[in-house]
């Protein structure tokens, strides 16, 4: 038994989700963060990616979120989901992300930025230049290495994948161990800019080592599991973190390849994280919020006009599909969408970014409603994400109203 589906009207009373982006809580669609202050007690830009998927720049904005200084946020265009602006090029010539304005005067280099603004507002519990901090930061970079040693680089001798794996895992017992050596969850005594440099890496190898390795680093290591939990207990993780569909399709085009294994659990998880189910994925474990389907209905309203322009099938014919996908997710009650539309939902399920689009349990809900009611339709998938770039993200198709 399927019922019709909702109409925009009757879906949009269903939702009474809103954030304050201003002043609320961490949230990746705000341009303007005040933490309850004045604008004129704006000193910083930040320009960060407009996909939330550059890791730099989410050290930076984890940072300014747990110091809660008042900021400025200007979206930029990644080489590889599109074309980078050209006011932005005459900033910084390069294009590289990210970039800092601090009372005027540009900063690049996330690090640089780091220090400078703990130099105007102090640092966060521990400073950069700390002799235990650089200790830590040098660790960071020893596991980015051993980690981008194993996923970036296909193995020219069969041997060297599991060389490669066993080196990244002593470097992971080195994590272990230093996380290990303080009372709390955390790198150092209290929280602080230690835990922020290990964030946004640490979060992708979590995402990418489970998708393309089988290896699924927080099930694995006690500690990092309860440093993770850690940082979800902070609101300004959660409003930066990302989910595993996300990062195991932006790493490829920014790390210049990911190489999967061959073991049946690399192929099991690609699976779950492609085709759902999508709860009870090893990225996230806080609590679901109790409002997560009400986000996602709110987010996809907003968006949809460009979300039916976007989507390769008829307008009509994917208008109608969404809907139903959505009474699904809202009443509980299967609606089946018009004939062959089960592509273009599979479509959208591909493309939903987080934290961009919205939060990781919202994206949750969403994908399961979108997998669901294409299953009604049939077992027709989406045009395949591309590897090399991301233009199918391109901003520009995003923006027009
Ligand atoms: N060492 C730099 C690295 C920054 C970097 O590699 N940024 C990448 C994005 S993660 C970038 O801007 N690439 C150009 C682009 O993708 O458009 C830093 O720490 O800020």
């Amino acid at each position: 038994m399927t019922i019709a589906p909702l109409t925009w009207t009757e879906l949009a009373a269903l939702t009474d989700w809103q954030i304050d982006p201003i002043n609320g809580p961490t949230n990746a669609q705000a341009r303007l963060r005040l933490f309850g202050q004045s604008e004129s007690a704006v000193r910083v830009t930040l320009y960060r990616d407009h996909h939330a998927w550059c890791p730099y720049c989410q050290k930076v904005w984890l940072w300014l979120e747990e110091k809660q200084i008042p900021y400025r946020i200007e979206k930029v265009t990644m080489f590889c989901y599109g074309e980078k602006e050209s006011w932005y090029k005459r900033k910084v010539r390069s294009g590289m992300l990210p970039a800092l304005e601090l009372d005027g005067q540009l900063i690049t280099e996330s690090d640089d930025i780091l220090l400078a603004l703990e130099h105007a507002f102090g640092p966060l519990a521990q400073g950069m230049e700390d002799s235990q901090v650089l200790s830590l930061r040098r660790l960071e970079r020893l596991l980015f290495r051993a980690w981008c040693a194993w996923l970036c680089y296909p193995p020219i001798m069969p041997q060297q994948e599991r060389q490669n794996r066993d080196q990244f895992i002593e470097v992971v017992n080195k994590v272990e161990h230093a996380l290990a050596s303080t009372p709390g969850p955390y790198f150092l005594e209290t929280f602080g800019t230690v835990d922020v440099i290990f964030t946004p890496y640490v979060e992708r190898m979590n995402a990418s080592l489970y998708y393309y390795k089988g290896y699924s680093m927080r099930e694995v290591n006690p500690r990092l599991a309860d440093w993770f939990a850690a940082m979800e207990s902070r609101s300004t993780y959660r409003g930066t973190q990302s989910d595993f569909h996300t990062h195991a399709h932006d790493l490829p085009p920014q790390m210049g390849g990911c190489w999967e294994n061959s073991e049946p659990q690399t192929r099991f998880n690609q699976r779950r994280v492609d085709h759902g189910p999508w709860f009870g994925l090893p990225d996230v474990t806080y609590p679901e919020p109790a409002n997560s389907r009400q986000e996602a209905l709110h987010r996809v309203i907003k968006h949809h006009a460009n979300m039916i322009r976007v989507n390769p099938a008829d307008d009509q014919v994917f208008d109608q599909a969404l809907r139903c996908a959505l009474t699904l997710m809202m009443t509980g009650e299967s609606c089946a969408p018009p004939p062959g539309s089960d592509s273009a939902l599979r479509y959208l399920r591909d493309r939903i970014s987080v934290p961009r689009d919205m939060s990781i349990y919202a994206a949750k809900r969403l994908r399961t409603a979108l997998e669901e009611t294409a299953t009604l339709a049939g077992d027709g998938q989406g045009t395949p994400i591309p590897v090399k770039h991301r233009r199918d993200q391109d901003p520009a198709n995003f923006t027009k109203v």
